[in-house]
């Protein structure tokens, strides 16, 4: 009874939230895989209060399995879903290796839910910066037209890793404590330089590509015409590093088709959208914050405010636990979908 699930890269830290998510979502899980690299293989995590034993991801590995969350780096996924989907499996990838095959499709279910049906096995999971601004301009979108988007953002260091995470943590205490320390990881680990990330703001995620914008920059401009539908939508980003260690917060300016919109109706659309809570009360000081989105899997939106100069354009501050919607929730959501459309029995 039950579906048959595999998670692989279980042990990272996005595996570990989808594990999470699916026993707080009471996903019906059947049997459990739980697939790794040959280093992790072997370690034992825990389920529903039950151990399970990690194995070493093989083609094989995906014999009889119903739905496979991957998230254990691109090389994995290029190399191991084609695999699982050749085995009958339907494959949710987090990673960006999919992401903009044409024949793959990527989904916020919020936004996107139809363009499952399109699936050819795989699906792919957008870029947790990309999922939470999508996720909160679609009702906007649907109501009065989307025409451009300009982001900047403010992304936790959870994003890079699990080793992104202890070197903030790390230089944070050296500096404290006035010692030495290099920076190794951040902004990116296969990069030339590495520089300090506590009590710093770095502009650089991902590497850079030839037009001056980073990858990560690309991933939000590409898989957003990609998810909305859009391919002429005006959209430019900035990705900026900050020290904080879970959740991604991001300042939005859009323009709308429409003119003569008021900030009552924005807020009005947003409140009753699905995944989004508007945090918005100036007066009160309420607005989202990092520190108290995490574990939660909505969307949360404030500071809205209409342009001054310009009558169809508005800003407003984006924020969410980039490890939940920007990743596992998002993938367990597709899942719950896939079910929900009756394309997995
Ligand atoms: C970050 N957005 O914060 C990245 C992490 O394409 O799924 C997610 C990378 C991806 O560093």
């Amino acid at each position: 009874n039950g579906l048959h699930v595999a998670v692989v890269g279980a042990t990272g830290a996005v595996g570990q939230q989808m594990l999470k998510t699916l026993e707080e979502r009471q996903f019906p899980v059947g049997q459990l895989t739980l697939l790794s690299s040959a280093r992790s293989a072997g370690k034992t995590l825990q389920f529903n209060g039950k151990e399970v034993v990690i194995q070493e991801a093989t083609p094989d590995s995906f014999k009889g399995v119903d739905i496979a969350l991957f998230s254990a780096g691109g090389s994995i996924s290029k190399a191991l879903a084609p695999e699982a989907v050749k085995r009958g499996a339907i494959v949710v990838d987090n990673t960006s290796a999919f992401r903009m095959d044409e024949n793959v499709p990527l989904v916020v279910p919020e936004v996107n839910e139809e363009d499952l049906k399109a699936h050819n096995g795989i699906i792919a999971n957008p870029n947790c910066s990309t999922i939470q601004m999508v996720a909160a301009l679609e009702p906007l979108r649907q109501s009065y037209g989307l025409k451009k988007v300009l982001v900047s953002t403010y992304q936790a260091v959870s994003g890079a890793g699990a080793a992104a995470i202890n070197e903030l943590k790390e230089q944070s205490q050296a500096i404290l404590d006035e010692k030495e320390f290099t920076p190794e990881i951040l902004p990116v680990g296969s990069d030339k330089k590495h520089y300090q990330i506590a009590f710093n703001a770095i502009p650089q995620i991902d590497k850079f590509q030839d037009n001056g914008f980073t990858f990560e920059e690309m991933k939000m401009i590409n898989e957003t015409k990609k998810i909305m539908h859009m391919p002429e939508l005006q959209v430019a980003a900035t990705c900026v590093r900050l020290p904080v260690v879970t959740g991604h917060s991001e300042s939005v300016y859009i323009e709308l088709e429409q003119s003569g919109v008021t900030v009552q109706e924005v807020k009005q659309l947003l409140a009753q959208a699905p995944g989004i809570v508007l945090q918005d009360d100036p007066e009160n000081q309420v607005y989202p914050m990092p520190a108290d989105c995490v574990g939660k899997r909505d969307v949360f939106v404030g500071r809205i405010r209409k342009d001054l100069d310009n009558d169809k354009g508005f800003h407003m501050w984006i924020v969410s636990d980039n490890l939940l919607k920007g990743a596992a929730w998002n993938s367990v959501q597709i899942a719950e979908s896939l079910i929900k459309l009756g394309i997995v029995k």
